[in-house]
C-alpha cells in the first residue's frame, strides 16, 4: 500500500505474530502495519504522528467522537464502585434505569430491553425470543425466517444465516440456521442512481414477502429481520413504502418485524431510531454500537411488551428465558450507556445529526461526475458512493480510493466497490465540506484505467 503508515521510525518493532485479526487481510497487514495511538474528538492519531479524521464514526458506533469527557468520566468513576457484577440473579440499579431510558427514548415505555455486549448477540437474542414466543403461544410451527441479500447482522451463526453477504456465510454452510429465505435487496442503480434520500421505485419489492408466505404458509414463519437501512454493505436506503408494506404484512400473517437497527438505533437518521424516523412500528429492535458511543460494548434488544408478558408464565420462582450472558448489563458499559444516551439527548445531538444530514447530501452529491463514481446515496448522516469495479477485480476501486483517502488524512470505509461516510454528530459543516473535498481530491488521484 503507497499510503501504508508505518511505526514511529524510533518505535521498536513489536512481534505481531499472535494477534489474529477480524475481517483483515492478515498477511497484508503484518507487513504493513497500521496503528491508531489515540483518538480524540472526530480524530484518531496514528503512531507515525498523522491525524485522520473518522469519517464514519468508528464503526458507525462514535457520533459523539472519541474521549468524550462526559464518557470518559463516567466510565472512570464506575470502575470504583461496581466494576462487575453478575447478572444472572442479581442485578445492579442503573442497568434498569438505563432499559427504561432506551425505552422511553424509543416512544415505546411499556417495552422491555434485554442487554447483550454486541450488534451479533441482539441478533441471535432476537430470533431466539421470536421462536420462543411463538411455541409458548402454541404456535411451535413458526420457525422460519426471512431475512435480506445484502443483509449485515453480525457473524454470529443466527446473524450470518438471516444475513445477505456471501462472502461471510459461504464457508459456514453446515451451521447455518436451517429454514431462512432472503427478500430481495432493494438497491438498483438502473432505477435509483444518484437519488437524494429515499428512492421513489422499490416498494414492490416488498411483495416478495408475499411471495414467500405463500411459499411456506404463515403458521410456519417466525420472522421477518430487516436494517431499516443498510449501513455495512453501503447505505442502502429503503424505497418510500417499502418498509410501511413489510410491516403490513408481517402484520396481517402474524409475523414479527424486527428491525436491526445497530447502526441506525441512536441518531444516525436524525430520530433516535430508524423506526421513529420512517414512522413504522417493528415487534423488536436490535441496537448496539452507538448506545454506548462504543466506549464500553453493550447491546440490546426492545421487545414489544407483550412479547415479553407471553414468556412470564409458570411458576413465579422459575426462570423464563434461558438465555443472556455473563456481561449482560454490564456496569461499566451501562454507565457509558447512560452517559452516552444523557449527552446525546441533552445536547440535542439528534437534532443535530438531523441538521448535518442535508449539509452531508449537498456535498456528497457534489462529488457526481468525479472519476470513478457511478452512484451516490444518503440518508440522514449517512451517505456512500459507488465506484465503477476495476474489471474482474471487484473491490480494487474502492480499495484505492481508501489509500488514497488516507493520504487526504481521511479514514473511510470501504465494503465492495462501495465507500461510506457517516461522521461524528459533534463535527462541524466545515469539518463535513473538507471531508468531501478529500475525497474528490482521492478519487482524482486515482488513475482510471
Ligand atoms: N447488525 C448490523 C445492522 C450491523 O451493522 C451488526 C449487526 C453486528 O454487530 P457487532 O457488534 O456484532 O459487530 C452490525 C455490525 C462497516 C461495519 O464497516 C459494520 C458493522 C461492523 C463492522 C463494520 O459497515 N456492523
Amino acid at each position: 500500500m503507497s499510503s501504508a503508515i508505518h511505526l514511529h521510525p524510533d518505535a521498536q518493532e513489536p512481534d505481531l505474530r499472535a494477534l489474529w485479526m477480524p475481517f483483515t487481510h492478515n498477511r497484508y497487514f503484518r507487513k504493513h502495519p497500521v496503528f491508531i495511538s489515540g483518538a480524540r474528538g472526530c480524530h484518531y492519531t496514528l503512531a507515525d504522528g498523522r491525524r485522520l479524521f473518522d469519517c464514519l464514526s468508528g464503526l458507525w458506533c462514535s457520533p459523539l467522537g472519541h474521549a468524550h469527557p462526559a464518557l470518559v468520566a463516567a466510565v472512570q468513576s464506575q470502575v470504583e464502585i461496581l466494576d462487575y457484577s453478575p447478572s444472572f440473579q442479581l442485578g445492579h440499579e442503573a442497568a434498569f434505569t438505563l432499559a427504561a431510558k432506551i425505552a422511553a427514548l424509543a416512544g415505546r415505555p411499556d417495552d422491555q430491553v434485554f442487554f447483550v455486549n454486541s450488534g451479533s448477540e441482539a441478533i441471535d437474542t432476537a430470533m431466539k425470543i421470536a421462536v420462543g414466543y411463538h411455541r409458548i403461544r402454541k404456535e411451535a410451527s413458526r420457525t422460519r425466517f426471512i431475512g435480506r441479500e445484502r443483509a449485515y447482522h453480525g457473524v454470529g451463526l443466527g446473524g450470518i444465516s438471516i444475513g445477505g453477504i456471501a462472502s461471510n456465510r459461504k464457508m459456514f454452510g453446515p451451521l447455518m440456521v436451517a429454514g431462512v429465505d432472503h427478500l430481495p435487496h432493494t438497491w438498483d442503480p438502473r432505477h435509483m442512481a444518484y437519488t437524494r434520500g429515499q428512492p421513489a421505485w422499490g416498494a414492490h419489492l416488498a411483495e416478495e414477502l408475499e411471495r414467500l408466505v405463500a411459499l411456506h404458509d404463515a403458521s410456519n414463519i417466525a420472522a421477518v429481520v430487516v436494517e431499516p437501512m443498510q449501513g455495512s454493505t453501503g447505505v442502502i436506503v429503503p424505497p418510500r413504502g417499502y418498509l410501511e408494506r413489510l410491516r403490513q404484512i408481517c402484520t396481517q400473517h402474524g409475523i414479527l418485524l424486527i428491525f436491526d437497527e445497530v447502526i441506525t438505533g441512536f441518531g444516525r437518521l436524525g430520530r433516535p431510531f430508524a423506526a421513529d424516523y420512517f414512522g413504522v412500528v417493528p415487534d423488536m429492535i436490535t441496537f448496539a454500537k452507538a448506545v454506548s458511543n462504543g466506549v464500553v460494548p453493550l447491546g440490546g434488544v426492545l421487545v414489544r411488551a407483550d412479547i415479553y408478558e407471553a414468556f412470564m408464565t409458570g411458576p413465579a420462582h422459575a426462570i423464563e428465558l434461558f438465555h443472556g450472558y455473563t456481561y449482560s448489563g454490564h456496569p461499566l458499559a451501562v454507565a457509558a450507556g447512560h452517559a452516552a444516551l444523557n449527552t446525546l439527548a441533552g445536547g440535542r445531538l439528534f437534532e443535530r445529526a438531523a441538521e448535518l444530514a442535508p449539509v452531508l447530501e449537498n456535498a456528497m452529491h457534489s462529488l457526481r461526475g468525479e472519476p470513478h463514481v457511478t452512484d451516490i446515496r444518503n440518508l440522514g448522516l449517512a451517505a456512500a458512493l459507488e465506484c465503477a469495479p476495476v474489471a474482474g477485480q471487484p473491490g480494487l476501486a474502492a480499495l484505492r480510493v481508501f489509500e488514497k483517502a488516507l493520504d487526504e488524512g481521511l479514514l473511510v470505509r470501504f465494503s465492495g466497490d462501495s465507500i461510506a461516510v457517516a461522521p461524528p454528530f459533534i463535527c462541524g459543516e466545515n469539518d463535513i465540506r473538507d471531508m468531501v473535498e478529500g475525497l474528490r481530491r482521492a478519487l482524482r488521484a486515482v488513475p482510471t484505467s
